[in-house]
């Protein structure tokens, strides 16, 4: 498949959104300007940005706790995430969702949740959705190698499977769940557990290149889109940074010399590398590039800054109740 340059180009944008925001957003976190914590996707842009940028514009999906990604991915504004994840009203859900509770309804980001493996079902719902009301959209789920063990995966993937929904189920393999390795928890090889369920399973074993993530996860959203139901994509990948900013656990779960290897495959250098030699761009285009992403994330900081705190009198709003529901 060959693809224009200046998509490639915005991959390569996009991945430096997903670097510098999270990087930003670990300062402010340990600054006590975000409360609580956040999970960064830092060594796992490509897999994020192959992804989402397999979707179409007005595609669904829902994530997880690591999940600013996956809104930038998208397309995202980045004012309104920072100011979600700051807790003020300007944040796309006027700071009452937070860094692991963000929805941009916008970019089709249908939500995120800190319950491992809860959004599933909520993607699988909205691709049932598509399929009665012929919306032509399709849904895609990311979750982690943690989730990849919930029981809820397996509900949402055989009945996907048996009504034929136009879904992807995306594993972002960083081969931790917290800190616990996925080889000690995992039996066999999860993209091998879709033929169960009468799907196809793809494993992209480099999961540090946007395009290989990409190829893949196009193959998938293209076979969901033309009727022939879902298929999971398991995406190798390494997560650079801890489980959460700021914590400190007192087992070292990684093995010797693996950070540092996985450190040499960073995505967003090997994308810059990728597009030099292929005479994509020169280098003081992608400096360019990478000083103007630096900017809109100090621009998304302001925004977060300026924005008001929410007013308590909204705590209540946007809720659904019982009374709202059957008055509705
Ligand atoms: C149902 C549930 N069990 C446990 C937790 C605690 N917990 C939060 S994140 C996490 C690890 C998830 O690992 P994975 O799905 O691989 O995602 P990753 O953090 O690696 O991106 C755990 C166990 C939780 N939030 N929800
Ligand atoms: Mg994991």
């Amino acid at each position: 498949m060959t693809i224009p340059n200046d998509f490639l180009l915005e991959m390569q944008r996009r991945m430096l959104r997903i670097r510098y925001f999270d990087e930003r957003a670990s300062k402010m976190v340990k600054r006590g300007e975000i409360p609580g914590t956040v999970h960064t996707s830092i060594g796992q842009e490509a897999q994020v940005v192959g992804a989402t940028m397999a979707l179409e514009e007005g595609d669904y999906m829902t994530g997880n706790h690591r999940s600013h990604g996956h809104p930038i991915g998208k397309g995202a504004k980045l004012g309104p995430l920072m100011a979600e994840l700051a807790g003020k009203a300007w944040g796309v859900c006027q700071g009452k969702g937070g860094s692991m509770h963000l929805a941009d309804f916008k970019v089709g980001s249908l939500g995120e949740s800190g319950i491992v493996g809860s959004s599933i079902p909520i993607a699988t719902g909205a691709a049932l959705s598509s399929k009665v009301l012929g919306l032509n959209k399709v849904s895609l789920a990311f979750f982690g190698d943690g989730a990849a063990n919930q029981g809820c995966l397996y509900e949402a993937m055989n009945l996907s499977s048996v009504w034929g929904l136009p879904i992807v189920f995306l594993c972002e393999n960083n081969q931790y769940a917290l800190s616990t390795p996925s080889r000690t928890v995992t039996a066999g090889v999860v993209a091998e557990r879709a033929h169960g369920f009468e799907m196809p399973g793809v494993r992209v074993e480099d999961g540090q290149d946007v395009l290989a993530v990409y190829d893949a996860v196009r193959a998938a959203v293209d076979r969901a889109r033309a009727g022939n139901g879902p298929s999971l994509v398991e995406v190798v990948t390494y997560r650079f940074n801890e489980h959460s900013e700021g914590l400190r656990l007192a087992v070292d779960y990684r093995n010797a010399g693996e950070k540092e290897a996985w450190l040499k495959r960073d995505p967003v250098k090997i994308f810059r590398n990728h597009l030099l030699e292929q005479g994509v761009a020169d280098a003081a285009t992608l400096d360019a590039l990478e000083a103007e992403v630096l900017a809109e994330v100090e621009a998304a900081v302001e925004f977060a800054n300026e924005s008001p705190d929410p007013d308590p009198s909204v705590a209540f709003k946007d809720l659904y109740t019982e009374t709202q529901g059957a008055t509705a």
